[in-house]
């Protein structure tokens, strides 16, 4: 993989999943992963909660501040667009993009609050399409023995079973599903395995794509 064209891609790979399924854990020993080879990679997350737009999600999470779904919506939608052409640019200049979840989680989320799917996911259209989506499958029950469950607005078990629902809608065949249930060594195992053959493709020209077209 070394020494590969000047001009091939990093790949854009993302992690899905229920709160408390793991993704930030595995994301970052993915990243640490490619590093440890000699890839070009980065950790990136949505909500990116650095952005004004961003602020405006996190105290929503937290509970500090009341907005209508719609608007909520719009405004994750809005924080992965202004993140879209510096995603872009790394992609281009060879870097891999570890996310820690994307547009899925924005429709899985608001549809469980009962928007329309199709309304949800029209302000996705023309985002990078990621090259790879591992889904960390848990359920509801198993995530909040975890810790630190039950502290943000969507942490609750009924609305994270309606989440799942929606998430199985979303899946398509850039999907692979992971028993997240298994010892975290087992899981970034099987992670790296799948991360790195999409590495390997993204590398040798498998061209970029826009979300729902
Ligand atoms: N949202 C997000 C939307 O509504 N619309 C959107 O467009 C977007 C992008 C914030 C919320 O926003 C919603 C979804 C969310 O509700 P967030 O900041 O990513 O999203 O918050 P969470 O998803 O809740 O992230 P968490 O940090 O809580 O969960 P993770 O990252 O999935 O899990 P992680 O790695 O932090 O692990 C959780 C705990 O489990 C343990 C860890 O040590 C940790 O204690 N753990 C394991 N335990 C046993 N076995 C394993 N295999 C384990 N792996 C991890
Ligand atoms: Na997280």
């Amino acid at each position: 993989l070394q020494g590969c064209n000047s001009n091939s891609r990093g790949a854009l790979v993302v992690l899905e999943g229920l709160d408390r399924c793991g993704k930030t854990t595995q994301s970052s020993r993915l990243v640490q992963y490619l590093e440890g080879l000699g890839h070009s990679a980065e950790l990136w997350r949505f909500p990116d909660r650095t952005t004004s737009v961003g602020q405006m999600i996190s105290s929503y999470l937290s509970n500090k501040s009341q907005l209508d779904d719609h608007t909520i919506h719009l405004l994750f939608s809005a924080n992965r667009w202004e993140k879209r052409s510096s995603m872009e640019t790394k992609l281009k200049s060879g870097t891999t993009l570890i996310v820690d979840r994307y547009s899925y989680s924005g429709v899985a989320f608001s549809s469980a609050k009962g928007l329309g799917i199709e309304w949800c996911k029209a302000p996705e259209v023309g985002l990078l399409a990621p090259d790879l989506v591992l889904y960390l499958n848990i359920s509801p029950e198993k995530a909040s023995e975890r810790g630190g469950y039950g502290c943000e607005r969507y942490e609750q078990l009924e609305f994270q079973s309606k989440v799942a629902q929606y998430y199985q809608v979303l899946h398509d065949s850039s999907w692979k599903v992971i028993d997240a249930c298994q010892p975290m060594e087992d899981i970034e195992k099987q992670l790296q395995e799948m991360v790195l053959e999409c590495v390997k493709k993204c590398h040798n020209g498998e061209p970029l794509s826009q979300l729902w077209l």
